[in-house]
């Protein structure tokens, strides 16, 4: 029966990020069929967000209005429904979205989304709904005291690791959760419901609390990865009657409901489209890349950049970088490395020596050796999370290991290059990476300069995944693939679901000689790296 209905089927994937709301629609085949996308800045300017987020005055508190992405969620659909997508024949739709993010229901928020309607704009029925109206995102670093009381409580930085998966961070929810109990107790008090952005996204859909799943609950500093089960301490120590805050985590291939009835009349869904389980971003770009070999990696490059690769067995750092559940096999975990000096600072050092041009930016990069002439930079335009800077600088070091005001602009743009994936590459070494080969996603993957540059610093081949979107194209990869295990009444392996989707171009092999200066220059690094004021 699911091979039939499988070939007239479509599948949606939907990717809250920080900057803005995408959709993309798959055929059974994989084919993209669609995409389109709010962005939060430009389409919604009366939230008055910049990249997505309002940074608050204290340097260290980031956050987004929630109501924000209801209303981008409207847009979208309506841009859908103006497209004339074929919204009648999704038999699934799955999200992604930017992960650790929280968002605070007010007891009765419940009723509220139970009775959708769908003459009416979501904004207006949901205003209400909300204890908080500022959600904390993954940018937020305002929780160092709740971080180490964390860890001093848990009985330190490498016991909440081998539980949770990482140490404390600061953006981990559950962090930003015991720093609301502490300050705000009155909104901790009204609230029913903490969700992830990804399960609030799901939780407007199917017009019900959706479950947190379990891979996105990863990144919280409260799951219990080895039993996949909130831990009874780390949520002890963060806030009390927290488990019934969350409810329980769900499987990330889960069915968690069926689309709620406003969206089959307004936007002509089928009222038998089933909603599976939102995970994280990065989570969902692991599927989008269909990472399942050990030391197959990907490097995801956004607001944040990232690299991850699935793992068998956890060997969580009590120092850095974060083991999850896997979101696409339910034994299996993956590891990650989060870097946020990604994109932004690239833009930084684009417009400060290249005259805010990508062409010229380019032409300087690749106008300078691999190497960089000994030249090292470190551009901590935001507080750092791999490695932990919490001060922001920028640091030049020449060949010499001298410290040096400036670089002439061509050095300055190698330098923010080989950096960031110099970093990439020693952190990963410490949670068990070692690439074989990368897959290259995001924004910046789509520049080829920037591309040669890991290829070289990694010493292995970098492959591109065509769609860029690699985080809404996996959320519609999971949600055929819930939609396959629920239609077969038992797990599918995700390999074997996505048999035939395209093959992924490889871009660049290294150059060995290149790949022999990177050898070098990683311990080099390394040693740089320590000389840097971290607080
Ligand atoms: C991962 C992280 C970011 C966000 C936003 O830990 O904080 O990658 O998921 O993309």
């Amino acid at each position: 029966m699911a091979d039939a209905q499988m070939k007239n089927a479509f599948f949606l994937g939907l990717d809250s990020s920080t900057q803005s709301l995408k959709a993309v629609l798959i055929d059974s085949s994989f084919r993209v069929q669609g995409e389109t996308a709010v962005n939060f800045d430009r389409d919604l300017p009366r939230f008055g967000t910049e990249g997505g987020v309002h940074r608050h005055a204290d340097g260290l508190t980031v956050t987004s209005p929630a109501l924000m992405w209801v209303a981008a969620l409207d847009l979208l659909l309506d841009r859908m429904r103006d497209g004339r997508w074929p919204l009648n024949r999704v038999a699934a739709v799955s999200g992604s979205g930017q992960q650790h993010g929280s968002v605070w229901l007010v007891r009765g928020a419940r009723q509220v989304l139970n009775r959708l309607d769908p003459g009416l704009p979501l904004e207006k029925q949901l205003e209400g709904i909300f204890a908080l109206r500022d959600s904390p995102v993954w940018m937020d670093s305002s929780t160092t005291a709740e971080c180490r009381e964390r860890e001093e409580k848990m009985g330190g930085a490498q016991r909440v690791a081998d539980i949770t998966g990482s140490r404390a961070y600061e953006r981990f929810t559950g962090n930003q959760i015991a720093k609301i109990f502490k300050r705000q107790p009155d909104v901790y008090g009204k609230t029913e419901r903490i969700a992830l952005v990804s399960s609030f996204m799901a939780s407007l859909l199917t017009g019900d609390y959706a479950p947190i799943d379990m891979s996105d609950g990863s990144g919280m500093n409260l799951l219990d990865i080895r039993r996949r089960a909130w831990d009874r301490l780390a949520m002890d120590v963060t806030s009390p009657n927290l488990a019934e805050k969350l409810g329980e985590p769900s499987p990330s291939h889960a069915v968690v409901g069926r689309i709620h009835g406003r969206y089959a009349k307004a936007y002509s869904f089928s009222p038998n489209c089933f909603v599976i389980a939102f995970s994280g971003d990065n989570p969902c770009s692991l599927a989008g890349l269909r990472l399942q070999k050990v030391n197959d990696a990907a490097i995801s490059m956004g607001t944040s950049d990232t690299m991850f690769a699935s793992i068998g067995t956890p060997r969580p750092s009590g120092e850095e970088g974060h083991i999850f559940v896997n979101p696409v096999d339910p034994e299996a975990y993956m590891a990650m490395l989060c870097i946020k000096n990604g994109s932004l600072t690239r833009e930084y050092v684009r417009d400060m020596a290249a005259s805010g041009s990508w062409d010229e930016f380019n032409r300087k990069l690749e106008s300078t050796p691999p190497g960089n002439n000994g030249n090292i930079g470190f551009y901590i335009r935001e507080p750092e999370i791999t490695p932990p800077i919490l001060k922001t600088g920028i640091y030049r070091f020449d060949g010499a290991g001298r410290s040096v005001e400036a670089f002439d602009p061509a050095a300055e743009t190698r330098a923010v290059v080989e950096g960031q994936f110099l970093a990439m590459r020693l952190h990963a070494r410490k949670i068990g990476i070692s690439a074989e080969k990368i897959l290259a996603t995001g924004g910046a993957s789509s520049n080829r300069s920037i591309l040669k540059v890991m290829a070289d610093v990694f010493g292995v081949p970098v492959y591109v995944a065509e769609q860029a979107n690699s985080a809404a194209l996996g959320a519609a990869c999971r949600a055929f693939h819930g939609w396959l295990c629920a239609m077969k009444g038992s797990f599918v392996p995700f390999a074997a679901a996505m048999e035939g989707a395209p093959e992924f171009q490889m871009a660049f092999r290294p150059e060995p000689a290149a790949q022999r200066t990177y050898d070098a220059m990683l311990e080099r690094y390394e040693e740089l790296e320590k000389r840097i004021p971290k607080k």
